[in-house]
């Protein structure tokens, strides 16, 4: 791990042999069970982390809910204040959570900075939020009165993240949480709990400085189980998980029983629609970055290219010679496009998949295959892989977290492909390759994507910040990071307050005494 400046990293992050994934600020403990992480890069064992039992989550709500009362009465411009503090201590550490993100996660140390630029972003997004959680004034229909409505704090938010964005995601709610008012219990993916301490690291220094509760900040840690002590807690008005659908499921009817809220973020089907009109330079930029940027784990990556009869082998071609040049590799050696998948579990997803897609009748054009030998030690390195096959196949409309990348034909008009396009469970994200106003604007219509987000010459992935992101369906509907999507963590109220010497009533009903 020393190659690659690793050991200086975990040193600037705070990270010991073994740490407690148990946190509320300054009190950093965990008595449960040990999970070790492993890098997906070489296999390394990198520290080992202790899981939150029963008795350590108490400790940990009680916390967070002393902190709340404190936190929720700072005005919300000076909570503001505290985020600039956390998005300055995150330029400073820019490089060495990118680093831990890389070498714990395995996407490329460049993604792993880009991640944490996402994270500074958001912190800018919401200093400036802060001053702005407008609520609407209405008119009275009664005389002498005044109509408002205003946003107060929530209370504790819960948060679940998966491994693929293991800081960034975390970020996005956390940042428009704090400003809210809220105070934020996290529990990140058993797959990268390391990215977890170092964040919650982070964050406890910038509390504390400020002489705030510890609390505001809360770090748990293990699988499912300790996901469920906050579905099913009542003191959690919100829970916010990301990862795989049949996970949201499960949350969204827990929080629900209990009528708790729930934001949900979770699988997609994402595809690119090629019209006869398109950029093929563009299209072949967009499609193999989507495809294989994260080596295909972001929610958001390239699943499905549905391109026109009329220019399919131009585009195949071209798309067949760029896979030519991929690197696959170390993803802290910058000269490698891809890196490993995160676990073994994962490699045997995309191999059963690959294996099906033949089963029902698909054809690779870009063989896969898992990579043996020296700089692949870890198991997890496979080759992204391209097959040709049809929109209704299961495992095309399935979502394999792999560089699997399937190529649909369309013919006709716009309107076929939209149909392909929207053919799936999933609703996340969706593009259009055409320099054709009619397709691009058809494709944005009412009668076009069914996604959360539609992209017009660029790809699937790499969202900015500062739209609100998520999708419909089996996305599961929740909205995170910019436009108005701090709502969910503020609770609404509306006020009406009569300044007069009479009491008339709402809808002209009289009711003499
Ligand atoms: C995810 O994969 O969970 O749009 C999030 C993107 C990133 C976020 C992906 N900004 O690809």
């Amino acid at each position: 791990a020393s190659q690659f400046g690793i050991d200086k990293a975990l040193r600037d992050l705070g990270i010991q042999d073994i740490n407690n994934g148990t946190s509320t600020g300054s009190s950093s403990f965990g008595s449960g069970e040990v999970i070790s992480s492993h890098s997906p890069v070489d296999g390394a064992l990198i520290a080992k982390v202790n899981t939150t039992t029963k008795e350590d989550y108490e400790k940990v709500m009680e916390a967070a809910t002393a902190s709340f009362k404190t936190w929720r009465t700072k005005p919300a411009p000076l909570r503001g204040e505290i985020v600039r503090q956390f998005g300055e201590k995150l330029r400073e550490k820019k490089e060495a959570l990118g680093k831990l993100v890389s070498f714990e996660m395995g996407k490329s140390y460049q993604e792993g900075l880009g991640e944490v630029q996402e994270m500074i972003d958001i912190c800018d997004f919401a200093v400036g939020l802060s001053r702005q959680l407008h609520g609407l004034t209405m008119h009275s229909e009664r005389p002498g009165h005044r109509m408002y409505e205003q946003y107060h704090s929530l209370g504790v938010v819960g948060i679940i993240s998966a491994f693929n964005f293991p800081v960034a995601v975390w970020a996005w709610n956390t940042a428009l949480a704090w400003i809210c008012g809220d105070v934020c219990v996290w529990k990140p993916s058993e797959k990268t709990p390391l990215c977890g301490v170092a964040c919650q690291n982070i964050a406890a220094e910038v509390f504390k400085a400020n002489d705030l509760p510890e609390g505001i900040s809360c770090l748990i840690n293990g699988d499912y189980k300790v996901g469920e002590m906050m579905t099913n807690d009542t003191r959690i008005p919100l829970v916010s998980a990301t990862g795989s659908t049949r996970m949201g499921k499960n949350v969204a009817q827990t929080v629900a029983a209990r009528l708790g809220k729930s934001l949900l973020e979770l699988g997609g089907n994402n595809a690119i629609i090629v019209t006869p009109d398109a950029d093929i330079k563009m299209t072949v930029i967009g499609a193999v970055f989507g495809a294989v940027g994260t080596a295909g784990q972001r929610c958001t990556s390239t699943r499905r290219l549905i391109i026109h009869d009329s220019i399919y082998d131009k585009v195949k071609t071209a798309i067949l010679d760029a896979y030519k040049q991929l690197r696959i590799g170390n993803p802290l050696d910058e000269n490698n496009h891809v890196g490993p998948l995160i676990d073994t579990d994962a490699v045997t997803s995309y191999k059963a998949a690959l294996t099906k897609v033949v089963e029902e009748g698909g054809k690779i054009i870009v063989e896969g295959g898992v990579l043996e030998g020296e700089g692949y030690e870890s198991g997890c390195y496979v080759k992204p892989a391209i097959a040709e096959a049809k929109a209704d196949y299961k495992i095309v409309q399935h979502e394999t977290f792999a560089p699997v990348l399937y190529l649909l034909k369309y013919s006709g008009t716009i309107e076929n492909a939209i149909d392909t396009q929207n053919g799936v469970a999933q609703g996340l994200s969706s593009a259009i390759m055409t320099n054709n106003l009619r397709e691009a604007e058809h494709f944005l219509s009412v009668a076009g994507s069914d996604c959360g987000i539609a992209n017009v010459n660029i790809g699937t992935s790499g969202a900015e910040i500062g739209g609100a992101f998520g999708g419909e369906k089996d996305t599961g509907g929740g909205r995170e990071s910019g436009s108005d999507a701090w709502k969910v963590y503020m609770r609404r109220q509306t006020n009406t307050i009569n300044y007069t010497t009479e009491l008339p009533l709402a809808q002209g009903i009289k009711f003499d005494l």
